[in-house]
């Protein structure tokens, strides 16, 4: 909105016309994102904590896991709040892309509040229904991506990495496989979130890549160079991605071993569902399985494990997702979480090598 308005004046008044720029945007959209997390996370934690908002642990889980009981959560809020107020303030809000993401994120911010807020007003880790989260997850995607199919031409191609020149149509059959996207992607950040910053390290690495990818796809001379598919209005996107980056570096500083606070399923479900947006607007669709490796990995270990144990009686994983896994191996927490994060950087780096290598 600042940026709709001070782009009336930029002509008349010398300086102002650096707010054009995308790279400008999302550097102060970024940084805004990163004080308003770290600034204000102290003063949420003790509210967190005065209305007694604590984290229920499950008896079922790893042993060392009861010593994080009360810990504060729905920490997520205050980073959906880091996000959105600086896109609002820097993002076009003429852009399509603007309210697509926008929309998901706090669709998706609503569905994990209400889900964090049964389980603690009912003190059990339970919260909403599995089923009814996935039908408004599933409802609220299928909304904004059919008001999309009547936005843009080819929405239907499928853009493959690495590849030159390979597409491959779905048609309108895009529209329930770019909903499987964004709700695959949301649940599994919900699944990697359960251990100190397990979750927001990786979102991170892959919001930066988003930005630099959607700021490629939405310059037409870049995008030529480097035989990219050229999409109008995607650079917005970078400004999104750049803010998800500094809202959870502010959140990562009291999010990290041994955490102050977790994000609960208000930030896991809209960081997920905003990074396959991200990954549906900015034609990296399958890309971003590459680029959230370790979302994949995690959501994949459960799949086996529980397929393997309806169809064998046994556990192929000591526990399910893969990171107790390790802590049952005896792997200490941190050293799981920041390989996690190594693993997390390295496939962020392979990702962007899809810029030149096609
Ligand atoms: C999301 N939530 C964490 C916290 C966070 C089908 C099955 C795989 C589902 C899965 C499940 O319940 N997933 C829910 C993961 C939980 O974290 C809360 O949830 C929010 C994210 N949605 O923000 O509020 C726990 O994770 C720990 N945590 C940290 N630090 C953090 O920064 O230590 C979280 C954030 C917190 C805290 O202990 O309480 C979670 O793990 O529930 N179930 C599981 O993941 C369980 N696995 C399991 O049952 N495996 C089975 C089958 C079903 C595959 C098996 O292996 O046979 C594990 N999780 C728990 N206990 N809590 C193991 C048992």
């Amino acid at each position: 909105m600042l940026y709709n308005l001070i782009t009336l004046y930029s002509s008349k008044i010398a300086g102002l016309n650096v707010v054009k720029y995308i790279t400008f945007r999302a550097g102060v959209g970024m940084l805004s994102a990163l004080l308003i997390s770290f600034l204000l996370s102290p003063w949420f934690i003790r509210k967190l904590k005065h209305k007694q908002i604590g984290q229920s642990i499950r008896d079922d889980g790893p042993k060392s896991h009861f010593s994080k009981a009360g810990t504060p959560t729905m920490g997520g809020g205050l980073i959906l709040f880091a996000v959105l107020i600086p896109a609002l303030l820097w993002m076009d809000w003429g852009a399509f892309n603007f309210w697509a993401i926008f929309v998901i994120t706090c669709g998706y911010g609503a569905i994990g509040f209400f889900d964090d807020y049964l389980k603690i007003s009912k003190k059990n880790s339970k919260g909403l229904s599995g089923k009814l989260k996935l039908l408004c997850q599933f409802s609220l995607a299928l909304v904004i991506m059919i008001l999309y199919h009547f936005y843009v031409d080819n929405l239907g191609t499928l853009h493959f990495p690495f590849l030159k020149n390979v597409k491959f149509d779905l048609g309108l059959y895009y529209i329930p496989f770019a909903v499987l996207v964004i709700v695959g992607s949301s649940n599994a950040v919900n699944l990697t979130d359960g251990l100190d910053g397990l979750a927001i390290g990786p979102v991170m690495t892959s919001a930066a890549c988003f930005s630099i990818l959607a700021y490629v796809t939405g310059h037409k001379y870049i995008a030529e160079y480097l035989n990219y598919p050229y999409i109008p209005g995607a650079g917005e996107l970078s400004i999104f991605a750049a803010c998800m980056v500094g809202a959870g570096l502010g959140f990562l500083w009291y999010n990290t071993y041994p955490a102050q606070v977790f994000m609960g399923d208000v930030g896991s479900l809209p960081l997920g569902g905003a990074l396959g947006m991200l990954a549906v607007l900015t034609k990296h669709e399958i890309l971003l399985t590459l680029i959230g490796g370790i979302f994949v990995l995690v959501a994949v270990s459960v799949i086996f494990q529980v397929a393997s144990f309806k169809l064998t009686g046994k556990r192929i994983f000591r526990m399910a997702p893969i990171h107790h896994h390790f802590e049952l191996k005896g792997w200490p927490e941190p050293k799981i979480i920041v390989r996690f994060w190594i693993i997390s950087i390295i496939l962020a780096l392979l990702s962007l090598l899809s810029l030149k290598i096609r």
